[in-house]
């Protein structure tokens, strides 16, 4: 485990002094925030490329899409669209995340090149998943998953969210370490929008310090431009801004994140996010200048 100020990542990936932040390329013509844009693979790769030289530290490239209601893609398709964009962006030295349910897509993804796991269902929806990701020795977010998407919104049911969220995660954690995976390279995801309403995220977005403090792992936030923002936008009449004006607010959960010393965020948009977590990062800095500066005074006196 390294860690830097507080703030730590998984091993097995570059470190970056500031909360990380992780551009999404959704090869897939379905999904809710960006579907079909990037769909066709050159101009998926140019969407990844563009996204680092816009700031992104790693890039996630899926090929399904996980948005509430969704049926789901075929093994063969998925592998279609997204192994050629992950070699081709791993070629290009990129940092590639992998975002898939499937052991064979996340399989064929590490040989292009993919060099961490990003499974919404954390190893649940495929039981080859978790042996892949402990054989290959790479770095996996395990995220909150009460089930597929075709019917999550009726798992919405908790008496205390982030209770449940953390006693389900550490459960699904100690299983994934039980099943060989080093603990180490361990990432957690509250999954805002994943069998919750706005409620329960906003009330995960409350507690991000304390899932980290208790789960002892790092911490990945993904609510870029998700439905509890359109809720927390609406208009007086209730109409939610469409998915693409939901930037700015998704720089205001990243900076809240990186305040509660997230790893990374996962954006659709990375400049504004960028900003964000640079900002918290300066401010960091200047709250251990002025605390330095205190104890040097202290001592002179
Ligand atoms: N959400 C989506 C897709 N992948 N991965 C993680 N780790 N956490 C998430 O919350 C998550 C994810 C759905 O959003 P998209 O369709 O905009 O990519």
């Amino acid at each position: 485990m390294s860690t830097l100020r507080g703030r730590f990542g998984p091993d097995g990936l570059p470190e970056w002094d500031r909360c990380a932040v992780m551009g999404v390329v959704n090869v897939t013509p379905d999904s809710f925030s960006d579907g079909g844009r990037w769909f066709d693979t050159e101009v998926a790769i140019k969407r990844g490329l563009d996204l680092v030289a816009g700031g992104a530290d790693l890039v996630d490239v899926g090929g399904e899409s996980t948005r509430p209601g969704a049926s789901r893609v075929d093994e063969g398709e998925e592998l279609r669209r997204v192994v050629p964009v992950v070699r081709g962006l791993a070629a290009e030295g990129v940092v590639v995340s992998v975002d898939t349910m499937r052991a064979a897509v996340a399989e064929a993804a590490i040989e292009a090149g993919a060099v961490l796991v990003n499974d919404v269902s954390g190893g649940l929806a495929d039981p080859a998943m978790v042996p892949v990701v402990a054989t290959a020795g790479v770095p996996f977010v395990v995220m909150h998953w009460r089930g597929f998407s075709s019917d999550m919104n009726s798992r919405a049911v908790y008496g205390d969210v982030v209770g449940e969220v953390l006693a389900e995660l550490r459960q699904r954690l100690d299983a994934v370490v039980d099943a060989g995976v080093d603990p180490a390279r361990l990432v957690v995801d509250p999954g805002l929008g994943f069998a919750k309403n706005a409620e329960h995220d906003l009330a995960l977005v409350a507690e991000l310090g304390r899932l980290g403090r208790e789960l002892g792992r790092p911490i990945l936030v993904a609510a870029s431009r998700k439905r509890f923002l359109g809720r927390v936008l609406a208009a007086p009449d209730g109409s939610p801004p469409p998915a693409r004006e939901r930037d700015a607010a998704t720089a205001a959960v990243s900076t809240i994140a990186a305040r509660e010393g997230a790893w990374a965020v996962r954006v659709h948009e990375v400049r504004p996010n960028v900003d964000a977590v640079r900002v918290v990062r300066a401010v960091e800095d200047a709250a251990l200048a002025a605390e330095a500066a205190r104890v040097a005074a202290g001592e002179a006196v």
